[in-house]
């Protein structure tokens, strides 16, 4: 008998169609406007043979080997569920009567799955948070350093959270569209919380038809869509605050800068002109100063200025652009260009950074909460979120971050749920040693992942298709149900369950569960949720309405949405939530800071790694990390689509023909990729839409690092082996993984066998 369920991902709303207790397709939301293929792979990951099928622990952590390098090396015991329960609930006590509750790093990053009661980290939070505490992860991955600049400059994250001006205004006012970093078509295959409509798409088609002009300013032509005929500007990556800067200079030499807009609403304009125009430091930011460093022709600079100051123009960066050395300058600077272009305000124009980089910005919606399990007080401290290795090999010392300095706590736990630190973390050899510094390593997942492989007790997890959840999302107009399709493969429990049967351990579980069970707390938030829309005039189904159509449906917005409208008209009655109440092209606040490298306005500095830099002699390509387009993140990596994309296994590279014929490599061949933190294999793919001199390998591939010719070589191809690990800035201190040159050589030697899409070593049942 075949059965469908309404249900969702981050990756698009369906319907699971199930049969004999399986899980047989995952059909597209019939109001889903543009579906995204990824959908093919769920199937396949919800009974994947990297399931986990039941809980196990460490053999050496067993025996008493806490911290050490066994960790990842090292065979599990499979152990009953309550004797599971019993071991992570004892070392928590053990761990916080010892050494604190600050001992447990509880931040536990990462996108878990859409549902948002069952959402693993946000579950993980309310345990570690009722139970006293724990060291937290503030900001995130995605954006963290453009989230600490913004409030500095423009008062607000609004400009890369959302909601940015609408699409449709874009459509209508703006002819000339500038995208650095491009506007991905991968990108907009997710959405946090699910994508009941992938709008992203054909919202800019619609903008394309209506007139507006795009610019692709990007190492890879492919970051723009065919269909948008963008001119593209093949732009040396992490040098785009330098070709802004001399966007500035172009303007204010040939007198196009908006000086009203200047002004009335920005302060430290004349700073940041006097900077520009060489008169700080004896160097002109001109174009021909840029030309050289971004390899953009000045003349292609001069015009862009030009054609901007000469039509309402929308600017738009990837949040790509600020994960790299120095990330804060390039989103800074931009600002400065859009307030000296005027547009800010205007319907249409200015600037939004992240059009590119997600379905749902720019999406017309009503400003609405979405559905959410309320977050749980930590009393503990918090470290911004990439800067985990510092935490875990520096305790005692301390950490600048945004004026602040965090005294760094000595970990002895790591408890991860819904995240993937092996995929996410930068430097990985390195992250590795650090990770195994600590006692203990508690993993909840429902797969075999690279951070399952590096704990002492692993704690299989349902997927959301084993459970009852809602799916929801601030940036979608869809609420979905999410009703369980299939029954709990192996022994897998929903991480709020045992989690609650540890709290039961610990003596809380009344106050982690407020007695109520999954069907009590749906309907709990769901109706939280339904008050808060009835506050804003929005009326929403009750909740078995909800439950039996599938889905709620938020109504249209009544009119346009356009960032700062208010303020740009009267800056004095609607001032920014800044020091003074305007765009901060100086920062006072910034500037007391004191950190040298990021001063009180925009600036370029040279990254450490980059084509201009001296490491490039040996180490001549720039190796961009990107999202992929084949999964999302680490996730359904064994999963249909991602799996047809590997080039004999491994994770695909690109590369410009003239730097493959240079080495001699073919397309499709396996290459090595190396420089002084590891090694890999990709798959080598010849393109010429991407720039001489950049590579690109999505990220997502799983860890699997093998000893191979006397290194650690990951055979394939998760780019976190070879990027950097440093912060930003000490103001941001963000990823930075796209400052990072790589050098590339055939693999000659034989293939090795990807052990990762399978189980590790188990012992075998003791009872
Ligand atoms: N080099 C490089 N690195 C990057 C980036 C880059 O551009 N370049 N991008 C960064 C960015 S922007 C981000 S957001 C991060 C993403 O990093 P993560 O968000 O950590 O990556 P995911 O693979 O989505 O990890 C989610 C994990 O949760 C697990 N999971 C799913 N559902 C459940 C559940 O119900 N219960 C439990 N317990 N677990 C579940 C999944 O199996 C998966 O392992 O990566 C960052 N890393
Ligand atoms: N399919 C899919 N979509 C996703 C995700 C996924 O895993 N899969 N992840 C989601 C998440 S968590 C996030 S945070 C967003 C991230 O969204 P983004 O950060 O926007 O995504 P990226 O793919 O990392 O980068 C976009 C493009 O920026 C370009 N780029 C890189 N460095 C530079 C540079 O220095 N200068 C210029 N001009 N261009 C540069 C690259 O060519 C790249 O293709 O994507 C989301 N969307
Ligand atoms: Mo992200």
């Amino acid at each position: 008998m075949t059965r469908t369920h309404p249900h969702s991902a981050h990756w698009g709303a369906f319907d699971a169609v199930v049969e004999g207790g399986r899980l047989r397709e995952a059909r597209p939301f019939a109001r889903d406007a543009a579906p995204g293929a990824l959908l093919a792979s769920i199937p396949g990951a919800v009974h994947a043979r990297s399931r986990i099928d039941r809980p196990y622990v460490r053999e050496g952590w067993l025996r008493g080997g806490r911290a050490g390098s066994e960790r990842g090396r090292d065979r599990f015991v499979p152990v009953p569920w309550d004797r599971a329960i019993r071991l992570a609930a004892e070392e928590t006590r053990r761990v916080r009567a010892e050494a604190g509750d600050a001992a447990i790093l509880g931040g536990s990053y990462g996108w878990s799955s859409a549902g948002r009661f069952h959402h693993a980290r946000s579950q993980l939070h309310r345990f570690l948070g009722l139970g006293g505490g724990f060291t937290a992860q503030v900001t995130n991955y995605s954006y963290g350093a453009g989230m600490t600049l913004m409030p500095h400059v423009l008062g607000t994250n609004d400009v890369l959270q959302g909601p940015v001006t609408d699409w449709d205004g874009i459509a209508r006012h703006a002819r000339l569209m500038l995208c650095f970093g491009g506007l991905p078509l991968k990108n907009g295959l997710v959405t946090a919380g699910g994508a009941g409509s992938h709008d992203y798409a054909p919202q800019m088609r619609r903008a394309a038809e209506a007139g507006v002009r795009f610019v692709n300013i990007s190492p890879f032509r492919g970051d723009c869509a065919e269909f948008l005929g963008a001119e593209w500007v093949p732009i040396r990556p992490n040098s785009d605050a330098a070709l802004v800067l001399a966007m500035l200079h172009a303007l204010v030499t040939e007198g196009l800068e908006d000086r009203d807009f200047l002004a009335r609403c920005t302060v430290g304009w004349e700073r940041l002109r006097a900077y520009v125009l060489g008169e700080a430091d004896g160097v002109a930011k001109s174009p021909d100063w840029a030309a050289p460093l971004c390899e953009v022709p000045a003349e292609t600079i001069r015009r862009l200025a030009r054609e901007a100051a000469g039509a309402p123009t929308m600017i738009t960066a990837t949040w790509s652009l600020q994960r790299a050395e120095h990330g804060e300058q390039p989103w800074w600077a931009l600002v400065a260009l859009a307030s000296a272009l005027g547009g800010i305000g205007e319907p249409g124009q200015g600037i939004g950074f992240g059009y590119g980089s997600m379905n749902g910005m720019g999406t017309p919606r009503r400003r609405l909460p979405s559905v959410n399990l309320p977050a749980t007080r930590n009393p503990g401290p918090s470290i911004p979120v990439s800067r985990v290795v510092e935490l875990l090999e520096r305790p005692g010392e301390v950490l600048s971050y945004n004026g602040r300095d965090i005294t760094l706590p000595e970990i002895r736990m790591i408890w991860w749920a819904g995240g993937n630190p092996f995929h996410h973390h930068q430097d990985l050899n390195r992250f590795r040693r650090a990770w195994n510094r600590v006692e203990t390593v508690i993993v909840q997942e429902p797969w075999w992942t690279a951070p399952a492989r590096m704990a002492d007790i692993v704690l299989p997890a349902t997927t959301t298709l084993e459970r009852n959840d809602i799916g929801s999302s601030s940036s979608d107009r869809f609420v979905r149900a999410m009703h369980r399709a299939v029954p709990p493969q192996g022994q897998a429990r929903n991480d709020h369950d045992m989690l609650a049967d540890m709290a039961e351990e610990l003596g809380f579980r009344e106050r982690f569960t407020q007695g109520r069970d999954e069907e009590a707390w749906l309907r709990h938030l769901y109706g939280q949720w339904q008050r808060s829309c009835a506050h804003f005039g929005v009326a929403v189904p009750d909740f078995d309405r909800f439950w039996a159509e599938g889905h709620a449906e938020i109504p249209p917005p009544n009119e346009g949405f356009t960032l700062f409208e208010g303020f740009a008209r009267d800056p004095a009655a609607n001032p920014l939530n800044t020091p003074s109440g305007k765009v901060e092209l100086f920062s006072e606040t910034i500037a007391r800071f004191n950190y040298g490298e990021i001063p009180g306005h925009p600036v370029w500095r040279e990254p450490r790694e980059w084509l201009g830099a001296p490491l490039a002699e040996r180490f001549p390509l720039h190796l961009l990390s990107y999202q992929p387009a084949t999964r999302l993140h680490g996730q359904m990596d064994d999963g249909r689509v991602s799996l047809a994309s590997k080039i004999q296994g491994r994770e695909p590279m690109l590369m410009h023909p003239a730097d493959a014929a240079a080495r001699g490599l073919a397309d499709g061949s396996v290459v090595r990729v190396f420089n002084t933190r590891g090694a890999l294999l990709a798959g080598l793919r010849l393109s010429a839409e991407i720039r001489p001199g950049v590579v690109a390998l999505a990220t997502g591939a799983w860890w699997d690092p093998q000893e191979i010719g006397g290194e650690t070589l990951c055979v394939h191809g998760n780019a976190n082996v070879l990027t950097q690990d440093v912060g930003t800035s000490r103001l941001g201190q963000g990823c930075a993984a796209q400052s990072c040159l790589v050098q590339v050589e055939a693999w000659t030697g034989a293939l090795p066998e990807i052990r990762v899409h399978s189980p590790p070593p188990v012992l075998e049942a003791a009872e």
